[in-house]
């Protein structure tokens, strides 16, 4: 049960719904490191443009649109999710993960080995994420990160059983979440955006970026 830095939600950290290993750090980025990551978002849009995620199986469409950074990225289509080391429209291998997204990484996870994937996902105002698991990493016991900006969005997380209770509260600009320990393997979504709450870059469009980055493979 930790929340750091400013603004500590009192609800949401005096509650026993916590997951252990979940830790925010409100506003954790500041101007500059926010002015790289976008302007590399901005870059990496011209190289592996947003595409859209599809369902296993029936094909249908996520209200998420995702891109990635890094040797290897997330892609889910009818034939199932996965980490590929090539864009799935353009066939083009994903452009280089920015060294301030690794320097962030070793800074706050103190993981030995560095992260693989860097997952972009851009959420309209009117998109969401249902309850998940990630579980298509390797390596289960590496912690992800994620990283926050533009509109606020409501993000929700409970437990190993999609039935188990939730506790839910805010992400907004410049928060970084870091789920280790037992938080990484809980069912997890986003219920909603909060429109003009934030602004984004005019090329990325109204709405939100989030950012995991994730070890995939095991050993270094
Ligand atoms: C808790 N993204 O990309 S970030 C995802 O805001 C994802 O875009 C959400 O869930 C978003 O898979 C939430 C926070 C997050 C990311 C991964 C987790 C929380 C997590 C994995 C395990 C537990
Ligand atoms: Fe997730």
């Amino acid at each position: 049960m930790t929340i750091k830095r400013r603004r500590a939600n009192k609800m949401a950290a005096a509650s026993s719904r916590w997951p252990e290993g979940l830790t925010l750090h409100q506003q954790y980025i500041g101007p500059d490191l926010r002015h790289h990551v976008l302007d590399a978002v901005v870059r990496v849009l011209r190289e592996a443009p947003f595409f859209t995620p599809r369902m296993p199986r029936w094909g249908t469409p996520f209200s998420v649109r995702m891109t990635n950074f890094g040797p290897i990225g997330w892609v889910s289509d009818k034939s199932g999710y996965r980490y590929q080391a090539t864009h799935p429209e353009t066939g083009r291998p994903w452009p280089p993960m920015p060294p301030e997204l690794i320097a962030l990484w070793e800074e706050i996870t103190e993981y030995l080995y560095p992260p693989e994937a860097a997952l972009v996902n851009f959420y309209g105002p009117r998109a969401r994420m249902g309850l998940h698991v990630d579980a298509d990493e390797e390596d289960l016991d590496a912690p992800i990160l994620s990283l926050s900006f533009g509109c606020e969005a409501v993000f929700r997380i409970g437990g190993r059983k999609r039935e188990d209770p939730t506790v839910s509260f805010r992400l907004r600009d410049g928060d970084v979440l870091l789920m280790g320990g037992k938080a990484r393997h809980c069912y997890h979504g986003v219920d909603r955006i909060l429109p003009g709450t934030g602004e984004l870059p005019e090329v990325i469009g109204a709405g939100r970026i989030n950012i995991t980055l994730r070890r995939v493979t095991s050993a270094g």
